[in-house]
């Protein structure tokens, strides 16, 4: 067990802090830092959020978060604003989309530097954590260079978030960071700030390299994912079990591959290797391919399912998350190739999502819960991997056809 590295010196050294941007990120670091005792000023573009967040609720589906944001709010040390607070850290965590042409879309990040600009004093420190391209935080340091021409020792660092949904509360704590400064004071600054509540190791570098390394982390794991859907696609071909191959290969010391699906989704993954390539189109080759392999394999599987409703069968769409046991519907392929699919076949296909109420707009096929869709004959088409989905019985899945994007079934079966 690594020792906690939370030092109560420093926490003594901030008093107060400013996030901006009540996210899966900001939120759950607000409440983070407002458990340390330290006084937090949250802060949201969204009044429906703001709202929410002064109730003692929480817009995210995150376990944990609540219960911590309430006991803030209880001592006062979170407060919910509009606009930017004096702190003397302000922690920028806002989205940063693709926007035309798939060049990042940064208007929320230079929003979020103008609206803080007129609360900065005198030796503030500015921490990015939004996803940004090679070069954002030297933009903001130039926007609040201009916009605040008096303040020539702020110190302006980017500290990039790596937690995985899910598990954000304990990511946080416990995962290693990445720090980088503008200067090497700022480096300094913004890893004392980080070991105010993160028990993994803080490294320190420059602000560039700190960027490039959190978008490198993404590319990695999208890179790494087409190649194992590129193997399930040749695997397809030649008739063999993708998963057997890549659990053999697996075996190997130093081979470690990932696990197929239908494709890539959430607003990370399928997003970020966009903001490596687009900064250097002619370098990027292997970034851009791999995006490319992740469509087909989409299509691949939309063609699959979309032939049996050809040939007379229901098919059931199990999951329209992007991922298993989370609700979030963003980039999601499941949801993309379950549209699709009924859109193309009227009538012919249900959805199950466990984790919605109702059908999201754009999908023209009934949402039905998992026992009444099973009442009925029909294919079974897995796109997310579910908890509740890979514990289906034998005996739901007989005489069915199946198509598992996803390897449940004969996860069940191994295990079996
Ligand atoms: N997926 C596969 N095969 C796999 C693993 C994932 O098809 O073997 C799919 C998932 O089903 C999903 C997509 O990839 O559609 C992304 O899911 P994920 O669990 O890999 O990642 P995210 O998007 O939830 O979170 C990622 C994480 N990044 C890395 O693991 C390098 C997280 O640590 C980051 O903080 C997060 O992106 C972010 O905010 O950038």
């Amino acid at each position: 067990m690594r020792k906690p590295r939370i030092h109560g010196k420093l926490a003594g050294m901030v008093q107060c802090v400013t996030v901006i941007g009540l996210g899966y990120v900001g939120l759950p670091t607000a409440a983070l830092l407002a458990s340390r005792g330290i006084r937090v000023h949250g802060v949201d573009t969204s009044a429906a959020v703001r709202a929410t967040l002064a109730a003692g609720r929480i817009h995210i589906a995150e376990a944990d978060v609540e219960a911590l944001l309430e006991r803030a709010l209880r001592a006062g040390l979170f407060t919910v604003h509009a606009a930017p607070q004096p702190a003397e850290v302000f922690v920028i965590a806002v989205p940063t989309p693709l926007g035309e042409g798939r060049a990042p879309m940064l208007d929320h990040v230079m929003d979020a530097t103008r609206a803080l600009a007129p609360a900065l004093k005198s030796g503030d420190l500015v921490l990015l954590e939004s996803t940004s391209p090679i070069g954002t935080t030297a933009e903001i340091a130039a926007l609040l260079l201009e916009l605040r021409p008096e303040l020539d020792d702020l110190a302006i660092a980017y500290g990039p978030e790596r937690v995985l949904p899910g598990r954000i509360l304990t990511e946080l704590v416990e995962n290693d960071r990445v720090a980088g400064g503008l200067t090497p004071e700022a480096t300094r600054r913004a890893i004392e700030f980080y070991r105010l509540f993160v028990r993994g190791a803080v490294h320190g570098t420059d602000a560039a390299t700190a960027e490039m390394v959190k978008l490198s982390e993404n590319a990695f794991r999208d890179v790494n994912i087409a190649f194992a859907n590129e193997l399930s696609l040749i695997a397809g071909q030649h008739d063999l079990d993708v998963w057997r191959v890549i659990e053999l290969a697996n075996r190997h010391p130093r081979v470690n591959i990932l696990k197929p699906g239908p494709g890539v989704g959430g607003h990370c993954i399928a997003v970020d290797p966009w903001f490596l390539a687009h900064g250097a189109p002619e370098a990027a080759r292997l970034i851009p391919a791999a995006r490319a392999v992740d469509e087909a394999k989409r299509q691949s599987v939309l063609e699959q399912a979309s032939a049996l409703c050809t040939a007379g069968e229901r098919v059931i769409c199990l999951g329209l998350a992007f991922k298993g046991d989370v609700d979030d519907l963003r980039e999601s392929p499941a949801l993309a190739i379950a549209s699709e699919l009924a859109r193309r076949h009227p009538g012919r296909v249900v959805a199950v999502e466990p984790h919605l109420d109702a059908a999201p707009a754009g999908l023209e096929a009934p949402l039905v819960s998992l026992d009444a869709a099973l009442e009925r004959p029909g294919a079974l088409l897995v796109l997310t991997d579910h908890s509740v989905f890979a514990r289906l019985p034998p005996s739901a899945l007989a005489g069915r056809r199946i198509i598992d994007t996803r390897g449940i079934f004969r996860r069940q079966e191994e295990t079996a």
